[in-house]
């Protein structure tokens, strides 16, 4: 999964990105254009057990890549040709600054300024991007294709939607909405997660995270970070780390809510596939069928998909083994239709 930090400048968007990478990128701001890439593993207790149990020779966690957009422009906008560079991203982690920023010399805080500047310039790019595909269509269309035409209708509407100033995220969208979305990469239908970037005196946060709720509607996904804090955090050791969050009250890193807040944003469940070769963390979107799922192990999976084999790590934990479960009748056996729940491990059945 990719997550794209936005914000306006100095929100704490490199801080964020240090804290929750464990990296250390210079945050002056006075490099220009580059592009800061982390990639963490997700952690999940799960995936402990599992090792436990099947002792693999290999473990693949599933990872998140969070992209930061490096140095500063001088404009107080991100400009449509850096957010171009966010374009492939799964969702947007939006920084919002909720604490007086002495050392960038601004001591009001504008969160909600920041929210709708920011939502506008996610609209114009969209709008620009729609825009010129019409313009593409339109010459072709000359030759009176229908085709064409259906398709310039599909952008209208599109376009309508981002000319009443609403991101597309906002409203149903169509299979046929979808594949020009997909072509043309907007930007607008991306889930955005909230990050009120808070002063430290202020953890753990929860005005700063109503503040935003009032802002942006209950049904917005919000957590509270102190981005300046999560920096140093992520350049500690585990021990010291721990015994740092205690001291300042920090419940959960930055990271682990982040994490679980966005897969809830996201609608996704995690299943596994463990064995002594290798123990795996897979997250797709609830709902997900089966061979589609298998898919992710291996693409020839889905078209030779014959069944999955299912057992449920709630099951597996509480009695030891696959053999236990087995016993146990609680091992099942399941076919196409059947829809990934968290915590599944599979083994699949398929034949090409
Ligand atoms: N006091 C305080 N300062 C912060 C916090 N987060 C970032 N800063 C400072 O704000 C400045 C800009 O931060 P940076 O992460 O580069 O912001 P960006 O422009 O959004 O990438 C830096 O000097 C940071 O040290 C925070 O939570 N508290
Ligand atoms: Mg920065």
């Amino acid at each position: 999964m990719k997550l794209g930090i936005i914000g306006s400048k100095h929100s704490g968007k490199t801080s964020l990105f240090n804290g929750l990478t464990g990296l250390n990128v210079d945050t002056s701001g006075y490099q220009k254009g580059g592009i800061n890439i982390g990639v963490v593993k997700v952690p999940d207790e799960r995936m402990e057990r599992f090792i436990k149990m099947y002792q693999p020779k290999k473990i693949t966690y599933t990872t998140i890549e969070f992209v930061d957009l490096a140095g500063s422009s001088d404009s107080d906008e991100i400009g449509s040709q850096r957010l171009g560079q966010l374009r492939e991203v799964d969702a947007f982690v939006h920084v919002v600054r909720c604490f007086e920023n002495s050392e960038a010399g601004i001591s009001k805080i504008d969160p909600s300024g920041e929210i709708e500047s920011i939502g506008l310039e996610l609209i114009l790019a969209d709008m620009d991007s729609v825009q010129r595909k019409t313009e593409r269509l339109e010459k072709q269309s000359r030759s009176g294709d229908a085709k064409i035409k259906e398709q310039i209708k599909i952008l209208e509407g599109l376009k309508e939607t981002l000319d009443n100033n609403l991101p597309l995220r906002s409203r149903k969208i169509t299979l046929e909405e979808q594949a020009i979305i997909d072509e043309l990469q907007l930007l607008t239908p991306k889930q955005i997660l909230f990050a009120a970037n808070i002063a430290e005196q202020d953890i753990p946060g929860n005005a700063a995270v109503k503040m935003l709720s009032d802002i942006l509607g209950e049904n917005t996904s919000i957590i509270a970070v102190c981005a300046k804090i999560e920096a140093e955090l992520g350049q500690l050791e585990e021990d010291e780390r721990r015994e740092y969050m205690k001291e300042l009250g920090i419940e959960s890193s930055g990271l682990n809510k982040l994490i679980n807040t966005c897969y809830s944003m996201l609608d996704l469940v995690t299943f596994f596939t463990c064995g002594p070769k290798e123990v795996k963390a897979y997250p797709v979107a609830r709902h997900t069928k089966a061979p589609r799922a298998a898919s992710k192990v291996h693409s020839d999976i889905e078209r030779g998909f014959i069944r999955a084999e299912v057992i449920n790590y709630k099951d597996l934990i509480a009695l030891g083994s696959e053999a236990a479960v087995k016993e146990k009748g609680l091992f099942r056996v399941e076919g196409k239709e059947y829809e990934v729940q968290d915590g599944d491990t599979f083994c699949f059945r398929f034949n090409v």
